[in-house]
This record gives structure tokens, sequence and C-alpha cells, in this order.
């Protein structure tokens, strides 16, 4: 059985490809940290599952900027595949702590394919790029050839771990892949996200628990695709002899707009009449489009997306109506 080991377990992606790793007979090592409060809430479903919690799946206490408790897990598990997924993951907050995005991006990053570099079988290595270092790109439809142009401290720091990781895999000749992302996007997504945030706002304004929700820049246009399509291409990138970089795209974008429709249409609402901008959510700088062409991944990998945007929306739809049920929205 392989052991893979996950930085950013709690997360959208860390949960997802746990299922993944899992269901493949995997070993699966996730690191967590501390926090006042328990937020696990993702793969709690796996921890309270006897069957699977210290028998396949295994958590330990670490952070990205405690070098002592990475080191000490790479020494006690011995993966031989390390999907490295945590972060600072959001763009807009990249610009108000620029420094800790860079420790977290960066920093950890260089870390963590020293700590591989330092094991006696360096392990195979993902690392979490995005579409977000093409920023302003000159193409309209974005391959892996396209130069990087990123628009944000976010963008700059996935940059830098995308060129960290190609330097190590000509240099020490380490398998170590560069996946770079498009969003993705599911019921498990984080609440400040915007599909997650129109789809909660959306529900709470149709059970009159507000009026309005306020917004930054309408005028964007994204390719969303859907998470667990996304972390199964994760882990085709580490099953290749070769190890390489891939875009994971759905190469189809959408409007901010037809978001909105999909979501507050759902609840039986008109968005026009219920959504406003406030300038406190539009960043500083940023790409307008962003569309990806995952046609390398198609070939090579074999991958494809498998879920539609509609059907992404009103998923996460059906699960929000599901928490106002259950009383947790
Ligand atoms: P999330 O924000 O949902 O999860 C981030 C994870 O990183 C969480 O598990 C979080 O832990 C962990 N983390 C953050 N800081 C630290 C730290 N200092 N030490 C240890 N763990 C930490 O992100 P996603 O799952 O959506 O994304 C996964 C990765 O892929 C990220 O690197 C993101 O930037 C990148 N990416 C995501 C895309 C997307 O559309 N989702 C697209 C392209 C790239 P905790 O739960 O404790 O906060
Ligand atoms: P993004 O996702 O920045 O692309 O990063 P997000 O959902 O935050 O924004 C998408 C687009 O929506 C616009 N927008 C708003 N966004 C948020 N969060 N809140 C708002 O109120 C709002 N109003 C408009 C944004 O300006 C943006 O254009 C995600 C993350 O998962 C990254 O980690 C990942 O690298 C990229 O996707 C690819």
């Amino acid at each position: 059985m392989k052991k893979a080991l996950i930085t950013g377990i709690t997360g959208q992606d860390g949960s997802y490809l746990t299922e993944l790793l899992l269901e493949k007979g995997y070993y699966v090592y996730g690191i967590v940290r501390r926090s006042s409060s328990m937020n696990r809430w993702r793969i709690d479903h796996l921890v309270k599952d006897e069957n699977i919690y210290g028998n396949s799946l295994f958590l330990d206490y670490a952070d990205l900027s405690d070098d002592a408790s990475l080191r000490r897990i790479f020494s006690k598990v011995n993966p031989d595949e390390v999907y490295h997924l945590a972060g600072q993951s959001h763009v807009a907050l990249s610009f108000e702590i620029p420094e800790l995005t860079t420790h977290e991006i960066s920093n950890a990053t260089v870390k963590l394919l020293e700590i591989c570099r330092d094991q006696a079988l360096p392990p195979k290595i993902y690392l979490a790029g995005s579409s977000e270092i093409f920023g302003h790109a000159q193409e309209s439809i974005q391959a892996e050839d396209t130069q990087y142009s990123p628009t944000s401290p976010y963008g700059v720091c996935k940059e830098f771990c995308v060129q960290m990781g190609k330097v190590y895999r000509s240099g020490y000749g380490m398998h170590v892949s560069n996946g770079i992302l498009y969003n993705h996007e599911s019921p498990r997504r984080g609440e400040n996200f915007v599909t997650q945030k129109i789809v909660r706002g959306a529900a709470s304004i149709a059970q009159g628990k507000a009026e309005f929700l306020e917004l930054g820049n309408l005028e964007i246009e994204r390719d969303w695709g859907y998470a667990p399509d996304f972390v199964r291409g994760m882990w085709k990138m580490l099953q290749q002899e070769q190890a390489g970089d891939y875009i994971l795209a759905t190469g189809k974008t959408h409007k901010l707009s037809d978001l909105l429709q999909l979501s507050f249409e759902y609840f039986g609402l008109n968005h026009r009449k219920h959504v406003r901008v406030n300038p406190k959510f539009v960043r500083p700088n940023e790409p307008a489009y962003l569309c990806g062409d995952s046609s390398k991944a198609q070939k090579i990998l074999g991958w494809k997306p498998s879920v539609t945007f509609e059907q992404i929306i009103k998923g996460m739809c059906e699960a929000a109506e599901k928490s106002i049920q259950r009383g947790k929205l």
C-alpha cells in the first residue's frame, strides 16, 4: 500500500483528495494545525469512521511554519507521494496580508522541497499552482507555455512555487509536478470564495435573514470547475513516470452574472433586486478573464472534467438548502 502525505487535508481539495486516495487503498497521512476551535468539518465523516481513522487515515499536528514538526512527520511516514495543498489560499486577502501569504506559500514550499530532497528516497511531489500566475495574460486561453503575468501577491507567490518546482525537477531530478489549476468549486468550498458567498447569500435572503448581498467586481469571467474532478487530476500527475506541469481547467468560462442568476433563481429570487457592490470587496488589481487549455492533461493524463458549471452550482445550492433544513445556515 502506498503512503501519501497531504498538507492542507482540512481544506476543500485536501478532503476530496483524501477520499480518493483512501478509495485507491492508500495510507493517508494529513497535517493539521492547532486552532482555538476545531475546523475539520470536511473530514469529520472520515475521522469518525473507526474503520478508517487510525487504520488507513492518520492526522498529525504540524504547521507550515514549524520546521521540526514537518521533518518529524516525514521521518515517521516516509511518504511515497506528497500533495502540498496547504497555505493562504485567498487572492483578495493576499493584498492585506502579503507577508504571511509569502511565508505560507513561497517559503513553506521551498522548505517542503528541501525536506523531500533530504529523504533517502525522495517522494513524488504535487505542488498546488494556480491560474492566478497568468494574471493579465496576453493569450485569451492560457496553456502551460503562456507567459506568467500575476497581478496579486498570491499570484506572484504561486509563480515562485511553480518556478521552484521546475528548478528542483531539473536540478535534482526530483519528481515534482506543478498543477496549474483554475477555480474549482463544490459544496465544501470556503464561504468567502465567490461561488459559496453567492449561494449562501441567496439562501440567507430567501430565508429573510438578509436583504442584500454585497460583492466586489461584478465584471469578471472565470473558468469554474468541480473540485473532485480536479483532485483526480492531481493524483494522475503523480502516477506518471515523468513529472511535469499541467493545466487543469474546463476550457469554458462564465460571467459572474451567470453565477448570480443560477444561484438566486434556485431560491426563487431575482438577483438584480438583491445585489450591490461594496468597494471593500474590490481588489486593487486582478485579471478580468481567465480560461484554461487543459489539452496536455487530457492527452497525457487522460483527464477531463465531468461536471458542468450548472451542475456544480445546483449541487452547491442543494447543499445550502439542506444546511438550512438542519438549522446550520
Ligand atoms: P482551502 O483554503 O480550502 O484549504 C487550505 C488548507 O491549507 C487548509 O487545510 C488549511 O488549514 C491549510 N493551511 C493554511 N495555512 C496553513 C499553515 N500555516 N499550516 C498548515 N496548514 C495550513 O484551499 P483549497 O483546498 O481550495 O486549495 C488547496 C490549494 O490549491 C491551495 O494551495 C490553493 O491556493 C490552491 N488552489 C486552489 C484552487 C481552487 O480553486 N480551490 C485553484 C488553484 C489553486 P485550516 O483548515 O487549519 O485553515
Ligand atoms: P479567486 O476566487 O480569487 O479566483 O481565487 P474567488 O472566488 O475569491 O473570486 C473569483 C472572482 O470573483 C470576484 N468577486 C468576488 N470574490 C470574492 N471572494 N468575494 C466577493 O465579494 C467578490 N465579488 C466579486 C473576484 O474579484 C474574482 O474575480 C480562487 C482561489 O481558490 C485561489 O486559491 C485559486 O488559486 C484561484 O481561485 C484559481
